[in-house]
């Protein structure tokens, strides 16, 4: 059947009132950049004449402004899963306009599938090369491209010549059957293919084409500064410890990194240290400093959803194909993130807390318990399975008025259960085999900022005796002082007895 080659707006008429869209990619990598806009034009269009028009948002993770930016400045979502980083659509979130709600990322597919979200009407696929017989190669993001091209009733493509379709080849995609007739995903090892290098897709659903030559969203990264490098020096100690004792092999194992500066900065002080042999990632989002650490050949090979890299990356990428096809695979997220393959390889997992408490439960995702950041995004995922799961954070925020570490977090999202250690800049928390009180000591002398080491130590000697000891008088004590006075380190505890 021939392609039908038409313009973003005549791409957004397939798109109606109600429908629930898919969209391809994770992170602004692989995600759609023109039609999205057509669709909030669209969506202005009815708003004016008085008509509704909202859509269901499905993504793999965040995107870029030029699709989540877009729709919520136009009123154009009705509800939006599951990860997001925009400022637009986060206030949108924030004031009630779109219905949200978080899940972790290998399990959103999977919940499509088995119908628990509702239809996929369109799905809106970012592609390197489009064929007539149905064949479609993805760009630098997969996210969770193959269920939504399957379920959707229609599937409008944008083909991007920014992607050379040379890239045909690093991709993984596949889908596991749904149960009771699921099999283990087979993946073995970090290079492991479980599927296909292409999406093949009933080609009498493609209702369109739509060119373009837009590059994706420039993610570069901040310099390092002392604390991001401080933290990055202090995970490497830690695993070199531990590479030390025997308690991880001396061939090491694979590694995760959760997005971000301090997640990049990590992955960079891991590949210049010497006592850290050259190791995999198995991972979701592949930043700048993994292809750094590949063409020294610290890293040598990364398993990934996305290539979330700035565009002078993704251009040194595309121009040396040869050398970097054999070393990257993109797999949708339902295989990049399965706790099934984390388990199995035992896989280092470094995530970043917004906060955490001394017991060493982390909230990864709501300010103040009440005001959405991002979502919990994999960090889940990898932290339920992790062979170690690690969380970083700088010990305070916003210059010393916040810190990072409070007697209870105000929503959690990991449990002491699945955290293992916790590292900020002053130091390292190992929490295994320790009891509550034993860990809250730890992370006080190790990791607590030495504004807030005596505060957290008195708040410890006033709890409850009992397994936690915990005091549930005084618990928020640091959020409601910060929404009272702007600052942490004003909490008096007479306040509280
Ligand atoms: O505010 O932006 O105004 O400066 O939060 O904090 O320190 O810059 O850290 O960018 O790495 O983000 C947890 C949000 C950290 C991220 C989170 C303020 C701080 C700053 C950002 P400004 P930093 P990062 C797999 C891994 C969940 C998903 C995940 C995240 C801003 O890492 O979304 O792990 N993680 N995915 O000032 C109020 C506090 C605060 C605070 C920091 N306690 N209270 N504000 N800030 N701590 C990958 C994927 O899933 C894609």
């Amino acid at each position: 059947m021939a392609l039908k080659f038409i313009t973003a707006d005549e791409a957004a008429e397939y798109v109606q009132h109600n429908d629930n869209v898919g969209f391809s990619g994770f992170t602004p990598a692989g995600c759609p950049k023109v039609i999205p806009a057509a669709i909030a034009r669209r969506a202005e269009a009815f708003h004016k004449e008085g008509k509704p028009f909202k859509i269901g948002m499905f993504t793999g993770a965040s995107t870029g402004d030029r699709l989540d930016g877009e729709l919520a400045r136009a009123h154009a979502v009705k509800f939006r899963t599951p990860y997001q980083s925009n400022k637009d659509m986060r206030t949108a979130i924030n004031n009630g306009e779109v219905n949200y709600f978080d899940m972790h990322l290998s399990m959103e597919a999977q919940e499509i599938r088995y119908g628990f979200l509702g239809p996929v009407n369109v799905a809106i696929i970012e592609a390197a090369d489009v064929t007539e017989e149905g064949e479609i190669v993805p760009t630098s993001g997969v996210g969770i491209t193959p269920t939504i091209c399957r379920l959707a009733d229609k599937i409008i493509v944008e083909l991007n010549d920014k992607h050379p379709k040379e890239i045909r080849g690093i991709h993984d995609l596949c889908e596991p059957a749904d149960p009771p007739y699921r099999k283990e995903l087979p993946v073995y090892s970090p290079s492991d293919r479980a599927g296909c290098d292409v999406l093949k897709v009933d080609p009498a659903k493609i209702v369109g084409v739509v060119r373009t030559s837009e590059p994706n969203d420039d993610s570069g990264f901040a310099p390092l500064d002392d604390v991001t490098k401080a933290i990055g020096d202090n995970v490497a100690k830690f695993l070199v410890g531990e590479l030390k004792f025997g308690r991880i092999p001396a061939e090491f194992l694979p590694l995760q990194s959760g997005v971000g500066n301090v997640a990049n900065a990590v992955l960079g002080a891991l590949g210049d240290n010497p006592e850290i042999p050259a190791f995999n990632v198995y991972t979701e989002v592949i930043q700048d400093a993994v292809i750094a650490l590949m063409k020294k050949g610290r890293v040598k090979f990364a398993s990934g959803c996305s290539l979330s890299v700035s565009r002078q990356v993704i251009r040194d990428i595309y121009s040396n194909l040869d050398f970097f096809k054999d070393k990257l695979l993109l797999r949708p997220q339902e295989y990049s993130n399965s706790p099934e393959i984390v388990r199995r390889l035992g896989v280092i997992t470094i995530n970043t807390a917004l906060e955490a408490d001394i017991f060493g439960n982390i909230n990864s995702t709501h300010v103040n318990g009440v005001r959405m950041m991002n979502g919990i995004g994999g960090s889940g995922d990898f932290t339920r399975n992790g062979y170690i799961s690690i969380f970083t954070t700088p010990s305070t925020a916003k210059d010393g008025k916040i810190s990072a570490f409070v007697p209870l977090v105000s929503h959690m999202d990991h449990s002491e259960h699945s955290v293992k250690v916790i590292i900020t800049e002053y130091g390292i928390a190992d929490l295994r085999g320790k009891t509550p009180r034993e860990r809250a000591e730890e992370i006080i002398k190790n990791c607590v900022h030495p504004d807030y080491r005596e505060l957290l130590t008195d708040y410890l000697n006033m709890g409850i005796k009992g397994q936690t000891p915990q005091n549930l008088k005084a618990c928020f004590a640091f959020h409601l002082e910060m929404a009272k006075s702007g600052d942490m380190r004003n909490v008096k505890w007479e306040e509280y007895k």
